[in-house]
């Protein structure tokens, strides 16, 4: 790679702040900082040692001072990139970022390209391409789960359980292929040993590539459809839940035709909720568009709010069944609304009616979306839910890019075909095949067995200067 040109780049974010970070790195990286850099000891810095951090005056071509702060200087391999490297750390504002970078390039350095620096980190072994990547994720990461999940990737988690998967299947591969070559040595080989060693390692397979499902609520949020008659008060209760008017609210049925949709934060973990229009027979093409968004986004959701008003028992009995709400697939919360309008019996009764619309439906909450009764309620059960959503993860490891739910796909289709030829006793070489490409597929997520192109696309959607 061009390992040979210096890079530099801003490392924070261009606006006004206390101060800003230029960094360097590679080859030429202090030789130009010593000649931008004055320091107050007027020392050779090109003769410092690594983790040395002076203060001094930054100076243009002209030796005119642009600015006053620190160096910090790190010596190759005890860097981030690997390199030697240095960071100015000026004051925060645009013009003097602007001259001091502008000057670095003058005296030789290249701007890095986005994610330039931890691509470098990769190619010098400071980081495997897993770790690499949750550099993004952790400076993206908005909640603190998803702080937690991409700093565990970063430190290595990630990476070791899939080195585990390999060393195991490199050692089942082993076991097949001497037999291969040495037959007449080690015997035949042993299938039912391998059937269940081939079986365990599948299953941890499989059990890690399921926490993609986790990864993505994480990541884009617990998909949540507010869903029901037109009048059962969604629009009021999405109002409620984010404790804003987002949605207009009117007793005229057929007021929400768009999906309306907003995020909030339950616990730390993100929710998407969606307002949608109320389902029911209508002639008017505009509304009818509407309920077919409804119907989409309840097909699409994690998660169901079916919302019913507790004082219309009439439109209760004409409620007609709804094929996202009977799945089994995902949760659903029935929720009886306008609880302050009726009396417990008439909730009883409307309780009762949904029950025999709707069998398996197990939670049932009376809330008024109007005064906010029972609103936390129904907040608890939505982070119970979430929260259980999220409890399949293994180690606080957790498949959160498709790259990787991709790759892991890939392993456990292979290891699931090599099962099969083990189980149906077939020859070594067709095992070894699929397991050859079991570990192909996994080193595609630390970066073993991955390709330029990749690469060079997962590092295009850093931000310049990481
Ligand atoms: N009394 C009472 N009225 C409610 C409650 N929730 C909604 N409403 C009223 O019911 C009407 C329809 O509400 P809206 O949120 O627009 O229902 P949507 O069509 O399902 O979105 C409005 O007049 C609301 O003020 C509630 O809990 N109690
Ligand atoms: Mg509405």
């Amino acid at each position: 790679m061009e390992q040979e040109d210096t890079i530099a780049a801003v490392a924070t974010a261009m606006g006004e702040s206390a101060i800003a970070i230029v960094r360097l790195s590679g080859i030429a990286a202090i030789p130009i900082a010593q000649q931008v850099f004055r320091g107050k000891r007027k020392e050779n810095i090109t003769l410092l040692p690594g983790y040395t951090v002076r203060f001094g005056h930054f100076v243009d071509l002209h030796g005119e001072t642009i600015d006053q702060g620190l160096l910090t200087l790190f010596r190759s391999p005890h860097s981030y990139t690997g390199e030697d490297m240095v960071e100015l750390s000026c004051h925060g504002g645009r013009a003097i970022v602007s001259r001091l970078l502008e000057t670095l390039l003058q005296h030789g350095a290249r701007l890095a390209e986005p994610g330039e620096f931890t691509q470098r980190a990769f190619f010098n072994g400071k980081l495997d391409l897993a770790q690499a990547e949750a550099v993004a994720d952790l400076v993206k990461a908005k909640t603190e789960r998803a702080r937690r999940v991409a700093l565990n990737q970063l430190e290595g988690k990630l990476s070791e359980v899939i080195h585990r998967l390999r060393s195991d299947i490199i050692g089942a591969l082993a076991a097949v292929e001497v037999t291969i070559d040495y037959s007449d040595e080690v015997g035949e080989l042993d299938y039912p040993e391998l059937e269940g060693r081939l079986a365990h390692i599948c299953q941890q397979a499989l059990c890690l590539a399921n926490t993609a499902h986790y990864g993505r609520i994480l990541r884009e949020g617990m998909r949540v459809a507010l869903i029901g008659p037109p009048n059962a008060g969604k629009s009021s209760l999405l109002n409620q839940l984010l404790q804003t008017e987002r949605a207009i609210v009117t007793p005229i049925p057929g007021t929400t035709r768009d999906l309306i949709e907003e995020s909030l934060s339950i616990n730390g973990i993100p929710i998407v909720l969606t307002d949608t229009a109320g389902l029911r027979a209508t002639a008017d093409p505009i509304e009818r568009i509407g309920i077919d968004l409804a119907l989409k986004t309840a097909e699409q959701a994690d998660l169901l709010l079916f919302i019913v008003d507790a004082s219309d028992l009439s439109s209760l009995n004409t409620l007609s069944p709804l094929p996202a709400v009977e799945s089994k697939d995902r949760p659903a919360l029935f929720l009886l609304n306008k609880k302050d309008l009726v009396t417990n019996d008439v909730l009883e009764q409307a309780a009762n009616l949904v029950r025999q619309k709707f069998p398996h439906v197990t939670d049932i909450i009376p809330i008024s979306a109007l005064t906010g009764e029972n609103i936390e309620l129904l907040r608890d059960k939505l982070q119970q839910i979430t929260t259980s959503s999220l409890y399949g993860d293994t180690e606080g490891v957790m498949i959160t890019s498709t790259r990787h739910s991709q790759a892991l796909q890939e392993a456990v289709h292979h290891l699931q075909e090599a099962l099969t030829t083990t189980h149906q006793r077939l020859p070594g070489d067709f095992i070894a095949l699929d397991l050859r490409e079991a570990l192909n597929a996994l080193g595609q997520i630390t970066g073993e067995t991955v390709d330029d192109e990749i690469i060079h696309r997962i590092f295009q959607d850093f931000c310049v200067g990481k």
